[in-house]
C-alpha cells in the first residue's frame, strides 16, 4: 500500500517536472488536475492548503470531500488530509446546518446565496488561516467545491477571497436525445452513454465521471431519452433502469426527467385513447406517475414533445396544448414535478412561413398553463441555424413559464468535424434584447424570470456526448457543453471569460497556447456562419442527415422541408420576406425589434436575408453589391477556416501530441468541408444572379453537377430508431 502511493506521487511529480503530458485520450474533460506547472505558485498553494475541515454527512456532501481531496492532492501534488479539526491553513467546508463550525460565523453571504449558491472566503478563524467554502445546502457546497478546484486549475490568487454565487435559473438540464437502442439522434460522438441492456445490473462507472462533469459546471438534471421519445422508457423495467441512473447522478446534485410519449396511454395503458381530458387517461398518468416516484423519489418530471414532426399530442383530439400539457402536469403536481413542454410544433398543412408556427400556436395560450408547466422554446423560431433571430416567443408570454432550448449537439454546426465555440451564439440570443418590459429585458432576462417575475425556470441543451473515449468527439466538442453549463448557472458570463477557463482547464496555463487557442475559438462560429449560410440565409443542408449544402434540394414531401423554401433565389434576387411585404413574420416581435430588422437598409447583415429578399446588385453596406457580398462571405470563411489551420499547426509542443493530431486532422476535414459548402453554394446562386464569382476568387475545383451528385451515406446521427 506504502509503495503503491509512494508510486502515485512519484508519478505525479513527475508529470509536474515535464512541460507537457502525455497520452491525453479527453477522458478527463476539464478535470484533470494536473499538478500545478509554475513552481511559485505551486510553493504558495502549498503553504495555503494544508487540509480539509468537514462537520455532518450526506452524499452530495461526500462528493463534495471527495472531489477536493483527489483534485487537490493532485494539483497541489501532495497529501491533503480530511478531519473534523480546524487547524491554519484548512478548507472548512459545509452548511450552517451541517457544520456547527460555519454556523458560528453567522455568514451574511449566505442570505445572497439562495439554495443552491456558494460563497468562497479567505477568512481568520479562531486566529486560523482558513478558507471556507459555504453554502445553505450541501448542492451549494459540492458547487464551491468544483470552482475552488477551477481557481487553481487556472492559477488564481487565493489570497482575498471573496465569492458570492447563486445560479440565475433554476433547472439547469442536458437533453439527451438518446433512444433506447442506443443510437444517439443527431448524435456524433458515438452511441449512447447509457447501457440501457445492461441496466439496471450493471453500472458503468462512466455514469458517475458524467454526473462529476455537469456537477462542475452546474447542471442539475437530465432528460436521458429522446424526445422523440420511445414509449417502453415508462415501463417498469425501464424505470427500474432509470432509477439506477438516478442513484449515480443523485450525489452530484444532479434529478433524472424523462421525456414522454403523449400516446403512453394507448400504447402501453392499452386505453382506447390518449385524449387529455378524459377522466381515464387522467387517472392513467396519475397512476403512472405515482409509479414512477416510488422508483425515483427525486424525479423531476416530463419533457413532451407533442404535435411535432410526427409526434402524437393533444391536437390529435381536437385539445389545445395547454389542455394536453396540464393534465400531465396534474399528474406531478403532488410531487413537486414539472412538465416541459415543447414549443417546437408544426402543423400538418404546409404554412405560409414555418417560423411562423410556433408562436401562433402558444401566444393565445399564455396564462391557461398549471404553475407546473414550462414551456420549452428554442433558441430561434425555425431550427438551431448557424443563425437565426432570437425566437419571438420569448417575451411574448408574461403569464407562463419559457424556457430555453440550445442545441449543444452540432446538427446544424458541422456535426462531428467542425471546431466552432458555441458561446457565442449562445450568448447573442441571451442577450438579444426582446423589448417585452422595455429596453433591456433580454431574452436572458425572460428565462431567468426576472422580467416577468416567474419562480419556475430552466434552461435546457441538447447534449453532444456519447461513448467516444473523449465525451463529444471532437476535442474542442467539450468546450460547448463546458460553456452551456457556465451560461446556464450564469448568463452574464463573457463568451472570452468561459473559453479562457476551458482552454487552461483542459489544455494548458501557458498564455502562447491560450492566447491564439482563444482567438480561434471566438471566431470559429462567425466563420462557419460565412462558409455555410451567410447574411441571413438558413437551412440549406443536406436532407435528412443535415451534412453537407443542399440549397437545390427541392423534392421533399413538404414545401417547408425544402431548402429552396427558405432562400428563395430567383432571377431577382435572393432571401425569404418576412417583412410586411411578405410573410410577416416580423409582426410578431415587439415595434422596436421590428424597426430594426424591417427597412433593408437598417436591418444588420447578419439577418438581411432572414427578412428580406433582395435584388443580386442591391448595394451593400460595405460598398458591394448583395452578390459579390455573398461570394467574398463564402470566400473569407474558408480563408478564416485556413489561418485557424496556420494558428494550430504553431502550437504542435504546446500540448498533448494525441490531442494536436486529432484536432490537426480534423481542421483538414472541416477545410475540405468549407470548401465544399462554398462552392456548392457560389455556383448554384450563380445560375440565378447570373454573375461570376468575382474576379480575384479561386475559382471551383469541380463544376455544381459534381456537388450536386455528392451522396452522403450513413451520416452519422440519423435515424437509427428510437
Ligand atoms: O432539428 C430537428 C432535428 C430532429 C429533432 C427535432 C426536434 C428530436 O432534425 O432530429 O428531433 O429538431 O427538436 O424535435
Amino acid at each position: 500500500m506504502l509503495y503503491m502511493k509512494t508510486t502515485f506521487y512519484l508519478l505525479l511529480t513527475l508529470f509536474a517536472c515535464t512541460n507537457i503530458s502525455f497520452g491525453e485520450d479527453g477522458y478527463r474533460l476539464w478535470l484533470r488536475y494536473e499538478t500545478v506547472k509554475d513552481k511559485a505558485l505551486l510553493t504558495a498553494y502549498q503553504q495555503k492548503i494544508r487540509g480539509i475541515c468537514t462537520e455532518g454527512n450526506s452524499p452530495v456532501l461526500e462528493s463534495a470531500k471527495e472531489e477536493l481531496t483527489t483534485g487537490l492532492s493532485s494539483l497541489l501534488s501532495k497529501k491533503i488530509n480530511t478531519g473534523t479539526i480546524l487547524q491554519n491553513n484548512t478548507i472548512l467546508i459545509g452548511t450552517a446546518a451541517n457544520s456547527a463550525l460555519i454556523a458560528s460565523l453567522h455568514l451574511a453571504e449566505l442570505l445572497q446565496t439562495g439554495q443552491e449558491g456558494y460563497t468562497i472566503l479567505t477568512k481568520n478563524i479562531q486566529g486560523k488561516n482558513c478558507i471556507v467554502i459555504a453554502a445553505n445546502s450541501d448542492a451549494g457546497v459540492l458547487y464551491g467545491a468544483f470552482r475552488f478546484l477551477q481557481l487553481l486549475q487556472t492559477n488564481k490568487p487565493l489570497d482575498r477571497l471573496s465569492i458570492v454565487t447563486s445560479p440565475k435559473i433554476n433547472i439547469r438540464l442536458l437533453n439527451h436525445w438518446d433512444n433506447l437502442n442506443r443510437t444517439v439522434e443527431r448524435g456524433y460522438a458515438g452511441f449512447s452513454i447509457w447501457k440501457w441492456h445492461l441496466l439496471p445490473g450493471y453500472i458503468d462507472p462512466r455514469y458517475r465521471d458524467y454526473a462529476r462533469a455537469n456537477a462542475s459546471i452546474g447542471i442539475n438534471g437530465a432528460v436521458i431519452n429522446n424526445v422523440n421519445a420511445n414509449v417502453q422508457i415508462l415501463t417498469k423495467d425501464y424505470l427500474k433502469k432509470a432509477a439506477a441512473i438516478a442513484d449515480v447522478l443523485r450525489p452530484w446534485g444532479m434529478k433524472v426527467y424523462l421525456a414522454a410519449k403523449f400516446s403512453a396511454p394507448i400504447e402501453i395503458g392499452k386505453l382506447k385513447t390518449a385524449d387529455p381530458l378524459d377522466e381515464e387517461v387522467k387517472e392513467w398518468w396519475k397512476k403512472k406517475v405515482d409509479e414512477i416516484y416510488t422508483y425515483i423519489p427525486d424525479f423531476g418530471g416530463f419533457v413532451v414533445k407533442a404535435n411535432s414532426e410526427g409526434q402524437p399530442g393533444p391536437q390529435n383530439y381536437k385539445r389545445s396544448h395547454a389542455e394536453g400539457a396540464n393534465a400531465i402536469a396534474d399528474a406531478l403536481a403532488p410531487h413537486n414535478g414539472i412538465v416541459m413542454w415543447r414549443a417546437f410544433v408544426y402543423s400538418n398543412e404546409t404554412p405560409v412561413d414555418r417560423t411562423k408556427q410556433s408562436y401562433n400556436e402558444f401566444k393565445p395560450l399564455d396564462g391557461s398553463f398549471r404553475s407546473n408547466v414550462i414551456l420549452q422554446v428554442k433558441n430561434g423560431p425555425l431550427d438551431f441555424q448557424p443563425r437565426e433571430p432570437f425566437h419571438p416567443l420569448f417575451g411574448a408570454l408574461p403569464k407562463t413559464s419559457v424556457m430555453m432550448e440550445f442545441q449543444i449537439t452540432q446538427e446544424y454546426l458541422g456535426q462531428g468535424t467542425h471546431l466552432v465555440y458555441e458561446a457565442p451564439l449562445m450568448k447573442e440570443v441571451l442577450d438579444a434584447d426582446t423589448y417585452a418590459k422595455g429596453k433591456g429585458t433580454t431574452v436572458a432576462k425572460i428565462i431567468d424570470g426576472s422580467a416577468e417575475q416567474h419562480s419556475l425556470t430552466g434552461i435546457a441543451g441538447v447534449s453532444n456526448i456519447g461513448d467516444d473515449r473523449n465525451w463529444c468527439g471532437h476535442p474542442f466538442a467539450q468546450a460547448n457543453w463546458y460553456a452551456y453549463g457556465k451560461l446556464t448557472w450564469d448568463h452574464s458570463m463573457s463568451a472570452d471569460e468561459i473559453a479562457d477557463e476551458w482552454i487552461r482547464m483542459t489544455f494548458s496555463n501557458d498564455a502562447v497556447f491560450v492566447k491564439p487557442v482563444k482567438q480561434m475559438m471566438l471566431g470559429s462560429r462567425e466563420t462557419m456562419v460565412r462558409y455555410m449560410t451567410p447574411l441571413g440565409l438558413h437551412h440549406i443542408m443536406g436532407d435528412g442527415h443535415h451534412y453537407g449544402p443542399s440549397p437545390w434540394s427541392d423534392k421533399l414531401g413538404r414545401a417547408d422541408w425544402n431548402p429552396v423554401y427558405y432562400h428563395r433565389a430567383d432571377s431577382i434576387g435572393i432571401g425569404f420576406e418576412r417583412t410586411e411585404k411578405g410573410s410577416n413574420a416580423l409582426e410578431q416581435y415587439m415595434p422596436e425589434v421590428r424597426k430594426i430588422y424591417a427597412d433593408a437598409a437598417t436591418c444588420p447583415d447578419e439577418y438581411l436575408l432572414w427578412f428580406h429578399h433582395i435584388p443580386w446588385n442591391y448595394q451593400m453596406k460595405s460598398g458591394k453589391t448583395l452578390w459579390n457580398e455573398l461570394c467574398t462571405q463564402y470566400y473569407k470563411g474558408v480563408e478564416e477556416v485556413r489561418a485557424m489551420q496556420e494558428t494550430w499547426s504553431k502550437l504542435k509542443n504546446k500540448t498533448d501530441p494525441e490531442q494536436f493530431e486529432h484536432v490537426t486532422m480534423l481542421l483538414a476535414v472541416q477545410e475540405k468541408e468549407a470548401v465544399w459548402w462554398r462552392n456548392a453554394c457560389v455556383q448554384y446562386f450563380a445560375t440565378f444572379s447570373k454573375q461570376p464569382i468575382p474576379a480575384g476568387f479561386e475559382q471551383p475545383e469541380y463544376p455544381l453537377e459534381y456537388y450536386k451528385n455528392i451522396r452522403v451515406q450513413f451520416a452519422p446521427g440519423n435515424g437509427g430508431g428510437n
